[in-house]
């Protein structure tokens, strides 16, 4: 059953990488052209970066979870993962964590400099912005959804978000929180993005209102244990194997679930909140094959 699991997570994941890095690919090479000299270079290199592609997979898996069916919705996976680059390369640079390994290759401020890779990051949205317009036609999608789609990426994305969370950690170093303060910094920079690949899917499949929120729910649940699990890899897993400084937590004197639960008990809440987040999809009679399978990989993973 557990190698059943894995083997579908491990095609699930691949078809997300290859599909995305291809679109990803063909734009990195269009915007080096539209604007080009060592900007565009900076632009296509982050671009290029391989990631999981966690984000792309959740979002397929929800869309088809809801009846969706078209090859077109890479795209709109794709818009999503230009977010999570974008929100990579800022977090990478000096006056953040100050990084120089990311995806396993040098971050985009050190393989170019920081000014050309703050700039990078800062074009990243509206290309986020146009892989969505162009997916969301591509898909026949009425104009209302696309402002459903870009209004939930964008929000999730923002103050409301992903940078309001990075806000607060970076306030936060060097100060124990306690865990419901942990737990809105995680939510924000981490956990909203991914809730809401997993809302936009539903929505690209003109989801009705009850099994849309089972997937926000289901997006909240697994978007917080991706953190945990994050923090615990932080803990406990090489630079080699997370193809970025292993450690930097504790050198930063971040509050992590590690630091206030320890690393078993971080698992194991990584693990509940895998549990409860297929508990959301089943409860609405929403299909919970794929979905179910990548929640536990988020809690288990290891890189
Ligand atoms: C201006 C305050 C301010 C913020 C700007 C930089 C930023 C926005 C937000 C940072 C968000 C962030 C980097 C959160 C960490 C999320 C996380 C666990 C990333 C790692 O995701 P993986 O493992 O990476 O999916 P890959 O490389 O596989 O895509």
């Amino acid at each position: 059953m557990a190698e059943t699991a894995s083997a579908a997570v491990a095609d699930l994941l691949g078809e997300a990488r290859d599909r995305t890095d291809g679109l990803l690919g063909i734009w990195a090479a269009r915007l080096e052209g539209e604007v080009g000299g060592r900007q565009g270079q900076a632009l296509a290199y982050a671009l290029r970066t391989p990631g999981k592609r966690v984000r792309a997979a959740l979002l397929m898996a929800a869309y088809r979870a809801l009846g969706g069916s078209s090859p077109s919705i890479a795209g709109v996976a794709a818009a999503v993962e230009t977010v999570h680059t974008y929100s990579l390369v800022h977090d990478d640079l000096p006056c953040m964590d100050n990084d120089d390994l990311r995806r396993g290759r040098p971050t985009t401020h050190r393989a170019f400099d920081v000014s050309t890779a703050t700039r990078v990051g800062f074009l990243l949205v509206p290309v986020a912005a146009r892989l969505l317009a162009v997916s969301a036609a591509e898909l026949a999608l009425p104009t209302s959804t696309l402002a459903s789609m870009a209004g939930e990426l964008f929000e999730a994305g923002g103050i409301e978000g992903m940078v309001g969370g990075q806000w607060l950690d970076l306030e936060a170093e060097r100060r124990r929180l306690p865990l419901p303060e942990l737990i809105e910094v995680h939510r924000g920079k981490t956990g909203a993005l991914i809730r809401a690949a997993c809302t936009v899917g539903g929505m690209a499949a003109e989801a009705a209102p009850a099994p849309l929120a089972a997937l926000t729910a289901y997006g909240e649940d697994v978007g917080l244990a991706f953190q945990i699990a994050d923090d615990v890899l932080d803990a406990t897993g090489t630079s080699e194997e997370l193809g970025k400084p292993a450690g930097r937590d504790a050198q930063l004197a971040k509050s992590t679930y590690v630091v206030l639960l320890g690393i078993e008990g971080a698992r194991t809440e990584a693990q509940r909140l895998a549990r409860s987040a297929v508990a959301h999809l089943q409860r609405a009679g929403v299909p919970s094959g794929a979905l179910g399978a990548l929640a536990g990989y988020i809690a288990n993973r290891s890189s």
